[in-house]
């Protein structure tokens, strides 16, 4: 099948295409991987663009999201196939005023892909409720994600918060408007570029 129509139905935010022409890209062999990596996530820049260019407006991002959410479903048990090694345990969330949920949720698949346990403290999350989650569960690794700049300063707070309470807590940080040198700004342990490099560093923050 044509994969750029899959793309498209996803940037016109028609969630029951979007399902189904996925069931056909993989009922023909097509990987969740690539599909993923190279027709939906890419889908959803062109959307953000046309937002940029005001083509576009809150609620054409708010279809494009559902029908994003719609192939993750579909694609997450591929994601997650193969053998399941527990390699550790993390817990994610959203800072506060952000409430961009689907980078998350991706990072939280490839993690639960690689063995981690995931607890997903879901979107516009304060820093003391991110403190009070590692205090209830005692868990050593904490990822932060924020696509807005205006949320950075939050995220900054947030590690500051965690870091105060317990300096040995390894955090790692990522989202569009982040980076490496943010990171080393804020005192974050690490930032993942994407959801793949994600899971690599958290292996490396945990060994
Ligand atoms: Co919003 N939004 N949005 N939005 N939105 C962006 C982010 C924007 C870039 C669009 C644009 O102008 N081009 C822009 C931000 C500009 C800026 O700050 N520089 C923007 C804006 C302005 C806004 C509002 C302010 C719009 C308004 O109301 N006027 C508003 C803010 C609401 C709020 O949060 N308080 C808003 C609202 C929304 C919706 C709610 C409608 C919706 C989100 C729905 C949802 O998530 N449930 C939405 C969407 C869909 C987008 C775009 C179009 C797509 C985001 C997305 O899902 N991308 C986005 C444009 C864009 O990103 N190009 C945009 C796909 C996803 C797989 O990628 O999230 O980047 P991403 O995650 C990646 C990496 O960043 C990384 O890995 C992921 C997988 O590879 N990553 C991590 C993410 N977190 C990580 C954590 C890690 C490691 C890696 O470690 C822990």
């Amino acid at each position: 099948m044509n994969l750029e129509e899959l793309r498209q139905r996803l940037i016109e935010g028609d969630a029951k295409g979007t399902l189904a022409l996925t069931q056909q890209a993989l009922d023909e062999g097509q990987s969740a991987q690539h599909l993923l990596n190279d027709v939906l996530i890419p889908g959803m820049g062109v959307v953000g663009e046309l937002f940029e260019k005001n083509e576009y407006f809150v609620p054409e991002l708010l279809l494009a999201a559902r029908a994003m959410y719609a192939a993750l479903d579909l694609l997450r048990p591929k994601l997650l196939e193969g053998d399941y090694k527990p390699t550790g345990e993390a817990l994610v969330g959203t800072v506060a005023g952000d409430l961009h949920d689907i980078g998350k949720k991706l990072v939280m698949i490839m993690l639960e892909g690689n063995g981690y346990k995931v607890n997903d403290l879901g979107t516009d999350i304060p820093p003391e409720k991110f403190v009070e989650a590692v205090k209830e569960t005692g868990i050593k690794l904490v990822g932060l994600s924020a696509l807005l700049t205006t949320t950075l300063p939050a995220m900054e707070k947030t590690v500051r918060a965690i870091k105060e309470y317990d300096p040995s807590i390894k955090i790692m940080i990522g989202g569009a408007p982040v980076t490496q040198a943010f990171a080393d700004s804020i005192g974050a342990d690490g930032y993942g570029r994407d959801a793949g490099a994600a899971v690599t560093l958290a292996r490396q923050l945990l060994s």
